[in-house]
């Protein structure tokens, strides 16, 4: 059988890719993307909540969000060490986000001026991450797929704190209340944008579903998403902020409207509100950290002279 029949035949199968299978040139190409665009979402994704870490209103407040935002670190480090077994250096990816070659969630470049704001990231946010994530689980590539267990989890995690912290507001002052629900207005489309553009105009899908790489298109889990959300935003005493919003007996889901396009094409070209406070921060923190780079290389080296002895 031929090298690439052989791949054809794992994927049909639905066994996964290992490191040293042969695959495609695409196929790699294609999961670095995804999983380096993964990986730097998760860094920069520490950003815009990690603002708030040392504002918490009270400790454990803060704690939690502290153990959160360094579980993020740690998705990214998993996520970097992926695309690594796919030959992709990780010096290099961090080179293309900083200099804008590369992409991170569109979600990411919007601000966090109230503490809902946390909540919010946490209950849409995280729970999109689910929604998006919990399929890649059985993704064709075992490192990405076996990596998506244990963020799932977490982000599990993740998504209830939010949802606790904003029970928590709602049951607390009228201001309280309204802070939420002025975050759940700034966030929901956003948070609509985060499973890509529509069908319609989504160049990768086909080829990532037929590679088993992408599991549903960005509709489906967009869907998904608005259905899930619903009931809780019932719960919690939000309003979605959405008017073409309503269960359809027919589909036998939500119809809602349609997130403005235009906005999510500009905020992944650079131009989001955040945009370039988030680059720049990732940059400073990367130059920062040369000389704890070059420490650790320097007792690396030294550490393999002694034993080379
Ligand atoms: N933002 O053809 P498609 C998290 C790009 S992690 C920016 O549909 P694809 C945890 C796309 O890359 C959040 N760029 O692409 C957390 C493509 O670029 P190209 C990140 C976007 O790959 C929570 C082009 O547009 N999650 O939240 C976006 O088939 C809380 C055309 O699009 C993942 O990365 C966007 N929203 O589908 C952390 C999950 N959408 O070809 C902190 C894995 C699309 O020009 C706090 N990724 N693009 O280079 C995926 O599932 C897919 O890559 C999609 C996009 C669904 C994001």
């Amino acid at each position: 059988m031929s090298l690439q029949a052989q791949f054809d035949d794992t994927i049909r199968r639905d066994h996964r890719i290992e490191p040293r299978d042969w695959m495609p040139e695409g196929y790699r190409k294609t999961l670095i993307r995804q999983i380096a665009q993964h990986a730097h979402s998760e860094i920069i994704g520490m950003q815009p909540e990690g603002e708030w870490i040392t504002r918490a209103p009270s400790l454990r407040r803060k704690a939690i969000l502290l153990a959160k935002v360094q579980d993020e670190a740690g998705h990214g480090l998993y996520l970097y060490s992926a695309a690594e077994t796919l030959g992709a250096d990780r010096a290099d990816l961090t080179e293309r986000l900083i200099g804008g070659r590369q992409k991170y969630s569109s979600i990411f470049n919007y601000p966090t001026p109230s503490f809902a704001d946390v909540g919010v990231i946490g209950w849409f946010v995280d729970g999109a991450a689910i929604c998006n994530q919990v399929p890649l689980c059985r993704s064709s590539y075992g490192p990405y797929a076996r990596a998506m267990v244990r963020i799932c989890k977490e982000e599990s995690f993740h998504q209830r704190q939010g949802y606790e912290l904003l029970l928590t507001m709602m049951r607390g002052t009228e201001a309280q209340r309204s802070m939420v629900q002025d975050a759940v207005d700034r966030w929901w489309w956003p948070s609509l944008m985060m499973f890509g553009p529509p069908d319609t105009d989504s160049p990768n899908t086909a080829q990532s579903m037929a590679w088993r790489i992408k599991r549903h298109t960005n509709d489906e889990l967009r869907q998904r998403f608005v259905d899930m959300t619903v009931p809780q935003a019932e719960f919690l005493g939000v309003t979605l902020p959405d008017p073409e919003l309503r269960w359809s007996a027919e589909r036998g889901c939500h119809d809602f409207g349609t997130p403005d396009w235009a906005e999510l094409r500009r905020v992944i070209d650079g131009d989001g509100p955040c945009n370039a406070e988030r680059i720049a921060r990732r940059r400073d923190a990367h130059e920062g950290g040369a000389w704890v780079r070059e420490a650790a290389s320097a007792h690396a080296a030294k550490r393999a002279a002694q034993a080379e002895r």
